[in-house]
């Protein structure tokens, strides 16, 4: 028996459940923070609002909801630009995929993965990069399974051997923060096994020579030292990728939550260029988005630099189309992105926020942090369905309908399908839809939007969004759904983006993709003597972000939070599976049960942001932030573990 299997895996015993959240039922206020909170009807909390929205003018920020509909993601930035007269509007895409939508834009010129869901099943290799979508995509993962058994290799490229990894014919385990590298790698040895695709690369790319002198240092056995992947493993990749007839690199968050998390997702859109994975049908690139709805969030505007349809602000001709719709002046500027919201409260400069679904007091990085910077603000108001920790911050809350079950309208997936949800059942005591609230509250701040319903909302942002013109309801209906771009009623597009780079006629080619001249750069949070062991944090199959909408309930498959270790690493620190230990960073401590998990190596820790309100992982991570997206390093903290009978250094 080897060492690994002799300490005992610890097996949750009984069925495991994390915090109850009742649904909100009626609107609460509070005239102090000091003071509990007290029944309000909707008039008095709504007429409270207004009144504070009307002092904060310019100092305002808005969450708005990447769960909640289009429709209403819709009307919520509207109401941010219109009503407030500011772009800092952002939702939890900023923690995320913020830089795969940056990274993508950057070479693409449009934010959205290029591949559909039904190509996976069409293709003849898939790499899952730091990606464990067998737990957080598991629909995705069906399609994916389909394509393995139509005759697909997969590998996987994560830290940790995932569950997802256990479907790979190769799996390839970089050490946290190394990604660049292994890509550069990647790149370089496709070029020296002269497997790029060279018609590709002069036709519809640029920056070639310059990505090649750049990746040229990074041969494959400086690339095992730094990584951690046996060179041998490397080259495999490359050479599968290359050699694909079709090939889809699909990637989440072990890309993008890193300080520098635009330059992965660049440094992997290059290999794409490289080898003309992009494009076609089979070949592309998917960043498996987060939320239901967090890619129709920033297709509706609901993102600091974007107005509906994914038009630029600063574009002017974008900007009067709005303009003369809405009868009012866009701000020629970017608004705040929700990072930059943060720290403008602790700078005093944003007073009042309207947070529409989203929790950040245990999402956000750097936790106490976030609470203290929120406690700030001179007025918050929640719309929620659940009383969350940032709930209770607040001033004012107000009880929202859940879009899934209880509202009309439209949410948009990864693959850029829109789709219709309905209305089933509903809405406890006096919640009201989320589109309603902010229209009353629009009217009394003197703007009176009136839309009959859903429908309404959705068709007029079809006329104001090119890329929506074609998708009226009936045809959603019809067709179960269809991917943007879809401009003409009388047609659809091909599944994929960017068929364009592939054209011989220069004109209908139009820009090249550039390629990304990304370095290395590691993680923020170095790892050193006193904080020695890498913590990475993510997600389990059985609960669902910061526990709000998950808890509650009790499954023999739930066992709460724990820090994994693998065994040689719980044996080094003395513990076994189950003890409680504390767990210290350069921000705080928690204290929490080890489990013991030989897919982890030595140095590497695990945990979920599952159960906030038993452990706050959040304390711990560091709020270093990608430059360019905005997203923290949720990925890469340094950590120490202290047994609990030790003193405490
Ligand atoms: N069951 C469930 N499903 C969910 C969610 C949930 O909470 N629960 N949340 C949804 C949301 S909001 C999102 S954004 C998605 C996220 O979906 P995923 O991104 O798949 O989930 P995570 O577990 O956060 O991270 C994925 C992997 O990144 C790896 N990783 C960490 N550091 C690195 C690194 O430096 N390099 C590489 N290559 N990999 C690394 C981790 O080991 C982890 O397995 O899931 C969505 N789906
Ligand atoms: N340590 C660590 N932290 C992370 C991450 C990580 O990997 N590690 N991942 C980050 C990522 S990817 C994300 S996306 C964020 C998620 O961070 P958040 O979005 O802040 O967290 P959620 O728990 O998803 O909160 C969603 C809230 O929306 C409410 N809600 C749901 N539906 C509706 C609706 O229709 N209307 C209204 N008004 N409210 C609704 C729910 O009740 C809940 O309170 O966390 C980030 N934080
Ligand atoms: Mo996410």
């Amino acid at each position: 028996m080897s060492e690994h299997e002799r300490i005992p895996k610890a097996r949750a015993s009984r069925a495991y459940t994390s915090k109850t959240y009742t649904r909100l039922t009626h609107p609460l206020v509070r005239d102090s923070r000091d003071e509990p909170f007290r029944r309000a009807t909707w008039e008095e909390a709504l007429t409270r609002t207004a009144a504070w929205f009307e002092r904060a003018r310019g100092a305002f920020g808005m969450f708005s909801c990447a769960r909640a509909t289009n429709e209403m993601n819709y009307v919520a930035q509207k109401f941010a630009r219109v009503v407030m007269g500011t772009n800092n509007v952002d939702s939890c895409n900023r923690t995320c995929h913020a830089p795969s939508v940056a990274g993508l834009s950057a070479a693409f010129g449009s934010g959205g993965g290029t591949s559909s869901y039904k190509e996976v099943e069409h293709t003849d290799l898939i790499v899952m990069w730091g990606s464990n979508a067998r737990f957080a995509h598991p629909i995705f993962f069906q399609h994916v399974l389909k394509g393995i058994r139509n005759g697909a290799r997969m590998y996987a490229v994560d830290p940790r051997r995932t569950k997802t990894a256990e479907w790979a014919e190769g799996w390839l385990g970089p050490n946290v923060g190394t990604d660049i590298p292994l890509a550069h790698a990647i790149g370089r040895e496709i070029i020296h096994a002269g497997l790029a695709n060279r018609a590709f690369v002069e036709r519809a790319t640029t920056g070639y020579e310059e990505y090649a002198a750049l990746v040229e240092p990074w041969t494959l056995s400086l690339a095992e030292q730094v990584t951690g992947v046996p060179a041998a493993a490397i080259k495999e990749l490359a050479h599968a990728y290359a050699r694909a007839e079709r090939a889809q690199l699909c990637w989440t968050l072990g890309i993008t939550e890193h300080h520098n998390g635009t330059d992965n997702v660049r440094a992997l859109i290059n290999l794409s260029l490289l080898t003309g994975h992009v494009g076609r049908f089979g070949s592309g690139l998917q960043p498996l988005r987060g939320q239901n709805n967090v890619q129709g969030g920033g297709d509706m505007g609901a993102i600091p630099n974007r107005l509906p349809g994914f038009q630029d602000i600063l574009d002017p001709a974008a900007r009067h189309a709005f303009e003369s719709a809405w009868n009012t002046v866009v701000p020629p500027r970017y608004g705040l992105n929700l990072t930059e919201m943060f720290e403008a409260m602790e700078e005093g400069t944003l007073k009042a926020v309207y947070c529409i679904g989203e929790n950040p007091a245990q999402s956000e990085a750097d936790s106490e942090q976030a609470v203290r910077r929120l406690r700030a603000l001179d007025f918050l108001v929640v719309q929620d369905i659940f009383l969350t920790k940032t709930a209770g911050l607040a001033d004012v809350v107000l009880p929202a309908t859940a879009a899934w079950a209880e509202t009309d309208g439209t949410t948009t997936n990864s693959e850029r399908r829109v789709q219709r949800v309905r209305k089933a059942v509903r809405p406890p005591g006096e919640a009201r839809e989320d589109i309603d609230v902010l229209c009353e509250l629009a009217g009394l701040l003197g703007h009176e939007w009136k839309y009959a319903d859903a429908r309404a909302v959705w068709d007029e942002l079809r006329s104001l969004s090119p890329d929506h013109r074609g998708m009226t309801y009936d045809r959603l209906d019809a067709l179960q759904g269809i991917q943007w771009p879809c401009p003409d009623e009388d047609g659809l597009e091909p599944s994929y983006l960017h068929g364009r780079l592939w054209e011989p006629d220069p004109a209908r080619r139009g820009r090249p993709a550039p390629f990304g001249l990304v370095a290395h750069d590691p993680p923020v949070d170095v790892t050193d003597e006193a904080y020695p062991i890498r913590l990475t944090t993510g997600r389990r199959l059985d609960s669902y972000n910061t526990g709000v909408q998950s808890g509650g309930y009790a499954s023999p498959l739930r066992r709460g939070e724990y820090v994994e270790l693998c065994p040689e690493d719980a044996e080094r620190y003395g513990v076994v599976a189950g003890e409680e230990v504390r767990v210290a960073s350069r921000r705080g401590s928690v204290v929490a049960p080890v489990w013991v998990d030989p897919g982890l190596r030595p140095g590497l820790a695990f945990m979920t942001m599952h159960f906030p309100d038993e452990v706050d992982t959040n304390q711990l991570t560091i709020e270093a932030n990608c430059p360019i997206a905005g997203t923290a390093e949720f990925k890469a903290s340094a950590i120490r573990i202290d047994k609990l009978t030790a003193p405490v250094r």
